[in-house]
């Protein structure tokens, strides 16, 4: 894409604490810093592309009894609001969204722990945490790039990975935020998930949420929420495949937002080459940390 191109996307990043947001976040986010959730509120919490909307749909079933209609009652951002997010396209700033909502209400946020409204642990409100291994998320990223006109030019791929690499993106680091609830998590009772471990085995994440947030479903409702939250059918589902946003926002044309919700993905991407500069830069990196990751199953 041309720079003249590039700019009519009109997406600037401004730090914020040091983290880059696109700019109509950034300047969002004194009002979002002062949003104070009720102590019955749920957050979900992911880095970009980690599969959030994955686990917002197994929410919404689980605290509906796997009702499907009840579930399509309205595209998920209007179920469950996107914190920072601003009015666009017809759907309303999250924080008019969230006052018109009675608690307990289900949020979402890709912020990282440190830009979280302190509300959500002064009240002790339950978080889920969704982490992604980072060569599948950059490459979902990628092309979440090229498809969200609200977001920088992605560039070409080589360059992206440097982009990626650097926290030259929106929502910044994936290493901080991946780090940043992974030592939190213990302390603020943060239910930490991996989008490998739901693709290995849907059945047992699921339940792993229904037991976070109290509740005890029957067998059959669970296995309806494990089939109705599958890939094939969220794709379809007209109220979570983000159709429902099209241009200016999202362009389908340039990728689908379900787009193939795999595993190791990433190899089909990076060059033996590309793949080694990036291990050696995530062990210095995570060094610190021992955040369980698999890049294949
Ligand atoms: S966003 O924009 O940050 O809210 O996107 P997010 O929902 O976090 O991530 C989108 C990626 O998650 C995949 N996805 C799924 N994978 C498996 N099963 C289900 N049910 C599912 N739902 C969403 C989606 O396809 C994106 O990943 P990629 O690798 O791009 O396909």
């Amino acid at each position: 894409m041309s720079e003249n191109q590039e700019l009519k996307r009109h997406c600037l990043l401004v730090p914020v604490k040091g983290v880059l947001l696109t700019e109509h976040i950034a300047n969002n986010y004194k009002a979002v810093s002062a949003f104070c959730p009720d102590p019955s509120d749920l957050l979900i919490a992911t880095y970009p592309k980690a599969g959030t909307t994955w686990v917002q749909e197994i929410v919404d079933l689980l605290l509906h009894n796997g009702d499907s209609e009840t579930c399509k009652r309205a595209p998920i951002p209007i179920r469950i609001p996107f914190l920072e997010n601003t009015a666009r396209l017809g759907i309303p700033s999250s924080l008019d969204l969230l006052k018109a909502m009675d608690p307990p209400r289900v949020i979402k946020t890709h912020l990282p722990f440190h830009l979280i409204p302190k509300g959500f642990w002064e009240n002790k409100c339950k978080v889920i945490y969704v982490a992604r291994n980072a060569k599948d998320n950059l490459v979902s990223y990628f092309y979440f790039h090229k498809m969200n006109l609200t977001h920088p030019e992605p560039g070409p791929w080589e360059g992206f990975i440097q982009k990626f690499m650097n926290g030259q993106v929106p929502w910044g680091s994936w290493y901080d935020h991946v780090k940043g609830y992974w030592e939190e998590r213990e302390k603020r009772n943060i239910l930490y998930l991996f989008y490998e471990d739901m693709k290995e085995n849907p059945r047992r994440e699921v339940e792993r949420i229904m037991r976070y947030l109290d509740l005890s479903l029957s067998d059959d409702v669970i296995s309806r929420i494990v089939e109705l939250t599958s890939f094939e059918i969220m794709k379809e589902n007209p109220t979570t495949n983000y159709t429902f946003m099209s241009k200016p926002v999202f362009d389908h044309s340039l990728s689908t937002f379900m787009r193939k919700g795999e595993v190791g993905d990433w190899k089909n991407y990076f060059t033996p080459e590309q793949a080694t500069e990036f291990d050696e830069d995530y062990e210095k990196k995570m060094k610190h940390v021992n955040i369980p990751f698999r890049t294949q199953l």
